[in-house]
């Protein structure tokens, strides 16, 4: 492969300066190589970059046209153009030291005239994304297609009532589980981009979620026929762009799954704003995923309370990260998943220097949460806390409950002869934020 230009002039690999130094362009507290418990800082966190964010993402918004201009997107042929940014992307993997990262289909190659010529074309790209892959040791998270941006997806695309646009959807995302297959994806995501709807007026509710349904066992089946072992994903959303999306929450996404027996191929890939659209906190999110072993990957952002849209900030807010993460090293962690960075610059944030500053906030702020979460969960403080509080249900009675091996006649008995009133315990809802606070205050 012939050598690039360099893409990012003037900007070094980010180094791990630690809390004190004044240099910006530097971490405080992600060091990807520091070993915590025989796996390095990268291993455990496995930071992965947004491909339609970072490298697509011009800043454009529905009251202008977009403000960032990267000098690699001027050129006439599309996909030479798509194989410069390419080489351009990689350079920021690298400098930003993130081991991963996640793309749809349309960001790293145009659509084509064709379903044919577009398929051609993402071969010719993913070809040079291995190749890059190779060079750089960066790795494929998850790979999805985009089946939202299209005017063909106007209504949707398995939920659309068109049958073939349904079809059409069908074959991309047979061409997308091929390309992240090939490229070694780690995971394939399906986020419902339009699979909602607007009106119940021209909407048949439940044959669209039988549709959806039925894309989602043949896309099971096929990556089953290619050999594909990546972990399906869920996205949930509540609204935006339609406004009811049917992945609405995690504890939809669970019904729907199980409703249609599809609850064994998926996992759930989080994403914090999408949490708080739905009126949950991101920490919610994960304890309802987790608590049905389906915690798979995490869109790593944050909105903006006073907005009520989906404004993909990088997130820097270390309490809602620390308490994310103490529910995410609970459960045992991601497994094969990892922290994407869904996350977008703000419009006047031009310069490439700003793409370096969003990801070292939002690579630090997680990494300081990791160890906070990490030095909590160690000291077990509030893990025995909530022990004492259900500890009525570890023997007698109480346990008789849990293993349903008691009743309704029985209970009401042991009330009337035995138990009498109970006395009501206080929750300590505020010494707990106070002991937490003391952790993210340096404990
Ligand atoms: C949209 C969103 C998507 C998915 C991938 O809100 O989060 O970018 O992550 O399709
Ligand atoms: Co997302």
């Amino acid at each position: 492969m012939k050598k690039s230009r360099i893409h990012f002039p003037g900007i070094a690999t980010v180094a791990y300066e630690g809390p004190r130094t004044d240099n910006a362009l530097a971490f405080r507290h992600y060091d990807p190589t520091e070993v915590i418990d025989g796996r390095t800082m990268a291993e455990h966190l496995r930071f992965s970059i947004a491909y339609w964010h970072a490298f697509r993402g011009t800043g454009a918004d529905p009251f202008g046209p977009g403000t960032i201009v990267r000098p690699w997107e001027s050129g006439r042929d599309p996909v030479s153009v798509a194989r410069t940014r390419m080489d351009a992307a990689f350079e920021f993997f690298q400098k930003i030291r993130a081991p991963f990262y996640c793309f749809h289909d349309r960001d790293i190659a145009p659509e084509g005239r064709t379903l044919a010529e577009s398929n051609k074309f993402l071969d010719a790209i993913a070809a040079h994304a291995w190749d890059l892959q190779q060079a750089t040791g960066v790795k494929l998270l998850w790979g999805t297609a985009n089946l939202f941006s299209h005017p063909r997806y106007l209504a949707g695309a398995s939920t659309n009532p068109d049958a073939h646009v349904f079809a059409y959807a069908a074959a991309q995302v047979k061409k997308a589980l091929e390309i992240t297959k090939q490229l070694g994806g780690e995971n394939y995501v399906f986020w419902g981009g339009r699979e909602g709807y607007e009106t119940l007026l021209n909407t048949n509710l439940k044959r669209e979620q039988d549709h959806l349904a039925a894309f989602l066992h043949m896309a099971v089946d096929y990556a089953k026929s290619i050999g594909f072992k990546g972990q399906f994903l869920i996205e949930p959303k509540p609204k935006e762009p339609t406004k009811h999306q049917y992945d609405f929450d995690v504890a939809s996404g669970i019904a729907f799954l199980r409703t249609y027996g599809l609850e064994s191929h998926f996992k759930f890939n989080i994403e914090t704003n999408h949490a708080t659209l739905a009126g949950h906190t991101f920490q919610h999110e994960i304890e309802v995923a987790a608590a049905a072993g389906m915690l798979g990957s995490i869109d790593a952002n944050a909105g903006d309370l006073l907005l009520g849209w989906d404004t993909d900030q990088f997130n820097t807010d270390v309490r809602e990260l620390t308490l994310a993460m103490i529910s995410i090293l609970r459960a045992g962690g991601l497994g094969s998943g990892g922290f994407n960075f869904d996350a977008k610059l703000r419009r006047p944030s031009i310069d490439p220097e700003d793409l370096f500053h969003a990801h070292i906030g939002g690579m630090d702020a997680y990494a300081l949460a990791f160890k906070l979460a990490r030095r909590i969960l160690a000291d077990g403080k509030f893990e025995q806390f909530v022990a004492e509080r259900y500890a009525s249900y570890d023997s007698g009675f109480g346990r008789a409950i849990e293993t349903r091996r008691t009743n309704f006649r029985q209970l009401e008995k042991l009330v009337l002869t035995q138990l009498g009133e109970p006395t009501p315990r206080s929750g300590r809802q505020e010494y707990l934020e106070n002991l937490l606070m003391s952790y993210l205050h340096g404990r």
